[in-house]
This record gives structure tokens, C-alpha cells and sequence, in this order.
């Protein structure tokens, strides 16, 4: 049986990482939605750059839950059967074991130059904003998706959803495309596993709801 996961902040939110609409909704008096736009990045960089720098210094530090750990043992069952499509650009899905996992809104981790296109560990170019380390440009940036960009891979996405028996989507709001309208891609059996109604959850087959740390371990074992 042929499976896609899909998941959202909520299924980090017990290792400690904000979601992006749950919580008091402010970071250093901004609303993340209005920093993680490709308009405010080109007017206020280093706002923007702050951001991504303490979310990934929060990511050093919180370990994947055991909702990550739950869909790596599922994979570790399945394997190329399961194929874990992330909206966080968190690594815990990976720190879990999991290896079958497509970030299509980007990753925390990693450094685009959109000068030259090179992509770098951003480990090896962060702290005091060198230049790209291929084409010496000023020009890196958060390899991530904002609003308004082209989230990366969703062909292969697409395939995958129309083709899979199981659809289980995973602490995500659906009240962003095109990821809210995958339950809509899938031909096939849905899943929903979330704290609270979202806005897709009459979307579903089925919805359950809880922490994701106890609904899927529920559902994988
Ligand atoms: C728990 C829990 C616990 C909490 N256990 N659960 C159609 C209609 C209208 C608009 C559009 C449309 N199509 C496109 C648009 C425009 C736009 C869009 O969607 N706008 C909306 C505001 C309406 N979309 C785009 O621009 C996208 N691009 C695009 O569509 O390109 C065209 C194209 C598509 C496809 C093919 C070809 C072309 C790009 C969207 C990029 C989103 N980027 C961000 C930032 C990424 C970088 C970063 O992390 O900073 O992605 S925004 C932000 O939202 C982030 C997230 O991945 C994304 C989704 O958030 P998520 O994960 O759902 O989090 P929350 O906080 O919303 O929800 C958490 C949930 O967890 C809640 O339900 C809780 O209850 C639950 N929860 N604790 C279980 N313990």
C-alpha cells in the first residue's frame, strides 16, 4: 500500500518549535507570516536573516518527538512505500531516521545563493554573512519558500499523491496552498491527524483529533 504523509508545524510543536498561526502569533513584535515573504526579505534583510538565525539556533536545540520517530518506524516497515512530504524546513523528520522526505517548502539548514544558484550548508556560511562561497557574491538567502514562490519539486508531489492508496496529513492548518489542496490530489483514502479542526478537515475520510505525539504512534503501531 502505497502511503503519503504530509506534515506541518504541529507535528514539531512537542519538540518545541513554534507553529506558525497556534501560538501568541509575534516575533519580535512582527507577525511571521509578514517576515517570511520574498517583499520583506529584499526591503529589510537583516530583520528577515534574525528570524531564520534564531529558529535555527531553536533547532539545535530540540530533538525530534515521538510523532517523528513513529513515522520513521513506519518507513523502517514500509520503505519505498511511505513518502513523507514536509512543509517545516526543520531536519527532526531526518534526526528521527526517516530518509524518504521532500521538503517542498525548503530547508532551515541550508544557504541558496541566488546569484550563482549554489546551494551551501548554512553551518558552514553562517555568523557574520560571508559571501557566497562559489561566486563571491552578497547574495545568500534562506533556502525556503515564501509566499508567492514555487514550492520545490511538487511534479514528483503530484505523482506521488495520485498514485498513493493512503493520504495522512499531520499538524498542518490547511489554510496554505498548494499544500491544502493535496487531500484534493489524492484519489484514494485520507487521513486527517491534528490538535484541532483545520480548515481542510471536512476534507477528509477521517479526522482524529489530539497531539501528534500520541495519534501517530496510535496510527503507525
Ligand atoms: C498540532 C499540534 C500538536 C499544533 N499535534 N497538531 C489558492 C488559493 C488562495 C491562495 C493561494 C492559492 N494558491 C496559492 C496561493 C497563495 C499562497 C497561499 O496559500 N496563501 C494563503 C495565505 C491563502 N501560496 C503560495 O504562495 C505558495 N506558492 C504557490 O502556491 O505557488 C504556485 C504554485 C503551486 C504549485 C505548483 C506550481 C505553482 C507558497 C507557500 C509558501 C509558504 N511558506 C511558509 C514559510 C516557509 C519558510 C518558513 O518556515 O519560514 O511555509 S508560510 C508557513 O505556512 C510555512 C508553513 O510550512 C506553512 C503551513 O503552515 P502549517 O504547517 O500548516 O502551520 P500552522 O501554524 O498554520 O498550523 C499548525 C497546525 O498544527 C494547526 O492546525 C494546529 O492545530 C496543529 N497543531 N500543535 C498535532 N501538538
Amino acid at each position: 500500500m502505497k502511503i503519503v504523509v504530509l506534515t506541518g508545524a504541529g507535528i514539531s510543536a512537542e519538540s518545541g518549535l513554534a507553529t506558525f498561526r497556534d501560538a501568541d502569533g509575534l516575533w519580535e513584535g512582527h507577525d511571521p507570516m509578514r517576515v517570511a515573504t520574498p517583499e520583506a526579505f529584499a526591503a529589510e534583510p537583516d530583520l528577515v536573516h534574525r528570524f531564520y538565525d534564531q529558529r535555527r539556533a531553536r533547532l539545535a536545540r530540540v530533538e525530534p518527538n515521538a510523532a517523528h520517530r513513529a513515522l520513521a518506524r513506519l518507513e523502517a516497515s514500509v520503505g519505498d512505500d511511505l513518502l513523507v512530504v514536509t512543509q517545516n524546513v526543520d531536519d527532526l523528520h531526518e534526526r528521527a531516521g526517516s530518509e524518504r522526505v521532500h521538503h517542498m517548502h525548503g530547508r532551515l539548514r541550508s544557504a541558496w545563493c541566488v546569484a550563482c544558484g549554489e546551494r551551501h550548508d548554512w553551518e558552514e556560511t553562517l555568523g557574520d554573512r560571508p559571501p557566497c562561497p562559489a561566486c563571491g557574491s552578497a547574495s545568500l538567502r534562506p533556502d525556503v519558500v515564501w509566499f508567492g514562490e514555487i514550492p520545490y519539486g511538487m511534479d514528483a508531489v503530484e505523482e506521488a499523491l495520485w498514485e498513493c492508496d493512503l493520504f495522512v496529513a499531520i499538524g498542518t492548518s490547511g489554510q496554505v496552498y498548494p499544500a491544502a489542496a493535496f487531500v484534493h490530489w489524492a484519489r484514494h483514502d485520507t487521513l486527517e491527524l491534528n490538535l484541532d479542526a483545520s480548515s481542510t478537515s471536512s476534507d477528509f475520510a477521517q479526522a482524529r483529533r489530539g497531539p501528534a505525539t500520541e495519534l501517530v504512534p496510535a496510527w503507525v503501531d
